[in-house]
């Protein structure tokens, strides 16, 4: 089927996963990426795909809701898979607005636009809205998010996306627009911004500086290989039903601190280190404000109505990632030159 898909935020970390996998698994079906390329937009993420004849780089910003209006006219959407927004719980305790701009108003304006542009006639349509774990809150000891978990936001960051939710929902009880939505856990791989725990702290075990650990390092975040997340994002928009919420996620649970550890062996190892050598880096700072102690993921609704499962194991997916901040040295180097620095300084020194 011949399909015109808009995907936002397709030049950050998991939407480049998605464009690269829909430009090269439908060819027949036109891919759109929109991004406005804020910090954590990177053209670079998808030089292998950037010649391909079914892909369109747009560059240009969600709140501008007329802007997004002519484009849907324009190039005729008929699916939407949003990605973008403000992603980083650290920046929004800094600057709130962003995020309510972003991802609430920003959100709104496609919902508009998608309504304004396909009218009533919703065959064949879809606005699939990609969403977080983080708007369940915080998990005790025991137990797991299902889709049915009350939301219970606790950071700016996640009461933006859980705002962005509920209005997708809101759109589809009142005017019927077809919708769908995920809630995912942590991910990590290639092309991830290093203000994320794991490409932060490969970058800094690699040029030996301190590991700015939050807390005691208690807190437990369920992992998945950002390329599982596109897959899942893959079988969503096309098998997914509508109206529907569907929960992704590793089933691989970790603390921080037993994942810092693991990520220092294996660097020791691979950059030829006695072991022990990268945890003396390991630094206990201040803790994150509202910092929710545990997230995991019950996806089973996923795995059993559509199919998914996630492929890799954590021992596979974290050595492939560290091999891949080890092999483009030139990537981060450009993304951690000008504006990276002051924003390092901001958030960590004197923390
Ligand atoms: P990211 O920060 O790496 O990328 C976000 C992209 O959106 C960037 O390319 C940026 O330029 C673009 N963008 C930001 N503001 C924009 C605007 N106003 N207009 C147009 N484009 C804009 O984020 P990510 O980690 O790839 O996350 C993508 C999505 O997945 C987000 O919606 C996030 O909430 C969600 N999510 C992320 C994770 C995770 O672990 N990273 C987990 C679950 C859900
Ligand atoms: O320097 C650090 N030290 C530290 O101890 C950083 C950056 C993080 N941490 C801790 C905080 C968290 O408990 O590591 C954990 C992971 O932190 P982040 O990488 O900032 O991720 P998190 O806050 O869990 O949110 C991520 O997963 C859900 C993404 O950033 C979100 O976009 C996604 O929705």
């Amino acid at each position: 089927m011949k399909r015109n898909i808009l995907i936002t935020g397709g030049a950050g970390f998991i939407g480049s996963h998605v464009v690269r996998l829909f430009v090269n698994k439908y060819p027949e079906s036109m891919i759109y990426n929109l991004d406005k390329l804020t910090y954590a937009g990177n053209l670079e993420n998808l030089k292998d795909i950037e010649d391909r004849e079914n892909y369109m780089f747009i560059k240009g910003d969600i709140v501008d809701g007329e802007f997004i209006r002519v484009l849907f006219d324009k190039y005729k959407f008929d699916g939407v898979i949003h990605l973008a927004a403000e992603s980083h719980v650290d920046r929004s305790i800094a600057n709130p607005m962003e995020f309510v701009m972003t991802n609430v108003i920003g959100t709104v304006n496609l919902l508009n636009a998608a309504k304004a542009y396909w009218k009533d006639d919703f065959e064949g349509k879809l606005f699939y809205h990609i969403s977080t774990d983080e708007v369940y809150g915080s998990l005790g000891e025991e137990g797991l998010f299902t889709e049915t978990t009350a939301y219970d936001p606790h950071s700016p960051y996640s009461a933006a996306k859980a705002s962005s939710d509920h209005f997708v929902r809101a759109y589809h009880d009142t005017f019927g627009l077809p919708t769908v939505i995920s809630n995912c856990s942590n991910n990590y791989g290639a092309n991830q911004f290093p203000e994320k725990l794991i490409p932060l702290f490969i970058n800094n075990i690699k040029n030996n500086k301190p590991l700015p650990v939050y807390g005691k390092g208690e807190n437990v975040r369920d992992w998945l290989y950002v390329e599982d997340h596109a897959n899942a994002i893959d079988v969503i928009f096309n098998k997914g039903k509508i109206g529907e919420t569907y929960n992704i996620g590793g089933n691989n649970e970790w603390t921080n601190i037993d994942l810092i550890k693991v990520l220092c062996k294996v660097m020791d190892n691979k950059l030829g280190r006695e072991e022990g050598t990268s945890e003396k880096l390991i630094t206990f700072v201040k803790d994150r404000a509202g910092h929710d102690l545990r997230y995991a993921i019950d996806s089973s609704k996923l795995q059993k109505e559509l199919g998914w499962k996630p492929s890799l194991q954590f021992e596979e997916g974290i050595e492939k990632t560290i091999d891949w901040y080890l092999n483009n040295q030139e990537w981060l180097d450009n993304v951690t030159s000008g504006e990276y620095k002051n924003y390092y300084k901001e958030m960590y020194v004197g923390r």
